[in-house]
């Protein structure tokens, strides 16, 4: 008997999942086996909205036509093209349109499979980027503290989550971090960017006046932290971080795999801040979540750095088996051909407004303690239960999805980040169903 026939479907107990209570869950199981446009269908027939887009990823909604016609008849025309020394098409043509919405400059495109391979392919490019220009000092590579960079040994190294970092012995060494920038004693319930906190991006010139410059390579941040509980910038942070680095050649990476591809009402966070970095870590939006794909972007003078020496020899020795699969691509370009027609990598600066009013309605519901947004993501921190931290905002994202709404929280803070073709009608449900959600919780 095959695998699959001895496996009941209500077997759980084979899979182990990720980043999931799995003993919990597997008591309760909470399945969802279909989805259209901005919902779910879960296992007991019901509706659910998703106020997460996925895992921020779906920014255009579910099975879009487009994208699943695309993927369809690339399955039936090339499934798989090796590669390395190999080529298909349409690998060629995804990078084509996006550096044609990528800003100015970036005008290369590295693919991986994840978030978490395009932040260790970036990381990996700064430091062979200084070396190929004979710079090889520069290896220390500067994080920040709460920063999420995915799993791969780079990106938990230079990440900032505690949890993620302390079960996995020595990491990278070389690696220091910044300082978050959550002051909630200044800033709680600001609307949008913060105005405290610039200050916090000279933290970086005391990082250099501790290892030298000329010993670091690269600093990496998202523009907008979102794993950890959607941190902003505060105003004019990332333009002075962008200036220090300047000042001690250092590059600057922007991990975008949450911000790009239209969260915040731009294309990119780049766009909406006005800060170009030197490279773009992105993923998740690049397919729309819906065939794993990563992409990192990377300045003209970065790539031609490395075109150099016997054009015979491999430039640099870095890729996946998976790199620019071509259903993937397939997938992407459905992607990019369906925001394009809908607007969507702009429609959440249509929205921004309505999105604050509604986010900042919650301010006074019980448990509440800060509210945050930008473009189309909020965040409600909620205070935690004493001796109990993230029992509450659970416990709310229990109820939510018994409710019918797909919420994400993280330690005791709610993070909404819906696909980017949500209505102002469903944004008035779904911050009604947070709210009733917060009255009905201890
Ligand atoms: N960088 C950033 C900024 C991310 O947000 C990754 C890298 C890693 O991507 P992959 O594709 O390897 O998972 C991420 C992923 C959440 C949540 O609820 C966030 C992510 C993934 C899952 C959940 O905040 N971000």
């Amino acid at each position: 008997m095959s695998n699959r026939l001895k496996v009941t479907p209500n077997d759980l107990s084979a899979f182990w999942m990720p980043f999931t209570a799995n003993r919990q869950f597997k008591q309760a199981p909470r399945m969802l086996v279909g989805a259209k446009d901005m919902h779910y269908t879960a296992s007991d027939g019901r509706k659910i909205l998703d106020g997460t887009a996925g895992l921020w990823c779906v920014n255009a909604g579910h099975c879009r036509p487009k994208i699943v016609e695309a993927i369809q008849a690339q399955a039936a025309e090339l499934d798989y093209a090796p590669a390395f020394q190999m080529g298909h098409p349409i690998v060629f043509e995804l990078a084509n349109r996006l550096v044609d919405i990528a800003p100015e400059g970036m005008d290369h495109v590295f693919f991986t499979n994840s978030g978490s391979e395009s932040v260790d392919t970036a990381l990996k490019m700064a430091i062979a980027y200084h070396r190929v220009r004979g710079e090889g000092s520069r290896f220390r590579l500067i994080g920040r503290e709460r920063g999420y960079h995915g799993v791969n040994f780079g990106g938990i190294s230079v990440g900032g989550i505690v949890a993620n970092r302390k079960m996995f012995g020595t990491l990278l060494t070389g690696v220091d971090h910044l300082p978050h920038t959550h002051l909630p004693q200044k800033n709680s319930f600001s609307r949008g960017v913060p105005e405290h906190g610039v200050e916090l991006a000279d933290e970086l010139e005391r990082i250099v006046a501790l290892h030298d410059a000329s010993t670091i390579a690269a600093v990496i941040v998202e523009p907008v932290a979102g794993s950890t509980g959607v941190i902003l910038p505060p105003k004019g942070y990332l333009k002075r971080l962008r200036e220090i680095c300047d000042k001690h050649g250092i590059l600057l990476i922007f991990d975008e795999v949450i911000t790009g591809f239209g969260r915040l009402g731009t294309p990119f966070a780049a766009d909406y801040f006005g800060v170009t970095p030197d490279i773009i870590t992105t993923a998740k939006g690049v397919s729309n979540g819906v065939i794993p794909m990563g992409a990192v972007f990377v300045k003209k003078e970065i790539h031609d750095a490395f075109m150099n020496g016997p054009e015979h020899m491999i430039e640099f020795f870095h890729g996946y088996t998976y790199s620019g699969n071509p259903i993937a691509c397939a997938a992407a370009l459905g992607t990019l051909d369906t925001y394009k027609e809908e607007g969507l990598l702009t429609r959440g600066a249509e929205l921004e407004g309505y999105w604050a009013d509604a986010m900042h309605s919650l301010k006074g519901e019980p448990h509440v303690i800060d509210i945050r947004n930008i473009g189309l993501v909020g965040a409600i921190e909620l205070e935690p239960i004493a001796g109990a931290p993230t029992k509450r905002a659970f416990s709310a994202f229990v109820k939510a999805f018994e409710r019918g709404a797909l919420i994400r929280t993280t330690g005791d803070i709610i993070a909404l980040s819906p696909p980017l073709i949500i209505t102002k009608g469903q944004i008035d449900e779904l911050i009604d169903h947070v709210r009733e959600v917060l009255r009905a919780i201890d």
